[in-house]
């Protein structure tokens, strides 16, 4: 693998390998999210408007909250058949958080990589991954500014529009601590493209069904607080999801609806996948969580991480909870 360390890099290799290839597809992670899944739509226009045709190939439905993105008239549903030369993987950097999409990979000729989570078990290919930017979304507009700005309308509020959106998703709607200058910065500028600010917020944050929230509300029920409070654990069960007639991908950014609990520093969302098997969201104010998900064979950022447990709800807890409580100590 090939590490850019600059934004020119990235662009000389961009240029490079998008003129070399006569067939490109844009990936990001499983359980597609409001960076990954929009900066795959960004970099699709940008590819068009260069002259190259381009698939964003997901192999899940694409969450509620960015419906407002029309994902359905921009995804390709992957199948085993499908295969291309060139592979732009956004918003991660392992194969294995890539789902069935990283069969692409044997198959392709070329690889980029454009990220900004912790670099763990990182593709075989070009890597660009700066982990100070708050959203991959941040790094694109970095790198194709010149690009972006030159877009036809209303393709170009669009972009600015996907774009607003990797900083609401990834700094949590600037609640995080990665909400920066850079991110003030960027979303001065989509504003000077047009975007409302306030139209966005709403539509990424409202456009949840009813059940939603009554699955909210079950999930929130389950609630375990531990260390006064400091640590809070919680889970959804695959029946709580059935019975409201959800799946999976609405389970993505529960823990935001507890991230301003008082005194809390740890969030743990438990999510049943199946009998004994548990998908982690950590989520921590000061303390490194990633290393704790690295251990379970997970990863992500510092104060943002996930991994994958398979036991009982009960012994995840407790191996969870061994990992934490050290770290609380310091
Ligand atoms: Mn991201």
């Amino acid at each position: 693998m090939t590490f850019l360390k600059s934004i020119d890099e990235l662009r000389g290799v961009f240029y490079n390998e998008i003129n070399k290839h006569p067939s490109i597809a844009l990936l990001t992670h499983k359980n597609p999210d409001g960076d990954g899944l929009s900066t795959c739509f960004v970099l699709q226009e940008i590819l068009l408007s260069l002259g190259h045709k381009s698939d964003v190939v997901t192999d899940e439905p694409s969450p509620n909250n960015l419906l407002f993105l029309e994902p359905d008239s921009r995804v390709t549903p992957f199948n085993e058949e499908m295969t291309y030369s060139l592979l732009i993987v956004l918003d991660s950097h392992s194969a294995k958080r890539l789902g069935r999409p990283a069969m692409l990979i044997d198959k392709a000729d070329s690889v980029v990589v454009i990220d900004h989570h912790q670099i763990d078990d990182p593709l075989d290919g070009y890597i660009y991954n700066d982990p100070d930017s708050a959203s991959t979304g941040l790094i694109i507009y970095q790198a194709f500014e010149k690009e972006i700005k030159t877009l036809p309308e209303p393709n170009r509020l669009f972009v600015a529009e996907a774009l607003y959106t990797t900083l609401l998703n990834d700094t949590n709607r600037f609640q995080n601590n990665n909400t920066d200058e850079k991110v003030f910065a960027l979303s001065k500028e989509l504003t000077k493209l047009g975007i409302s600010p306030a139209e966005l917020s709403k539509k990424y944050l409202l456009s949840y069904p009813a059940e939603y929230y009554r699955f909210l509300g079950q999930a929130l029920a389950t609630i375990k607080s531990f260390q006064e409070g400091k640590i809070i654990f919680f889970n959804s069960s695959v029946k709580m999801l059935e019975e409201n007639g959800l799946t999976q991908n609405d389970t993505s950014k529960l823990t935001n609806w507890l991230e301003n609990a008082k005194g809390c520093e740890i969030i743990v969302y438990f999510r049943e996948l199946e009998e004994n098997a548990y998908r982690l969201s950590l989520r921590s104010k000061s303390v490194n969580i990633n290393e704790v998900a690295k251990s379970f064979g997970g990863g992500g950022h510092i104060l943002a991480s996930g991994c994958v447990i398979e036991e009982s709800l009960n012994k995840a807890e407790e191996l969870i909870l061994q990992k934490l409580l050290p770290l609380l100590d310091t």
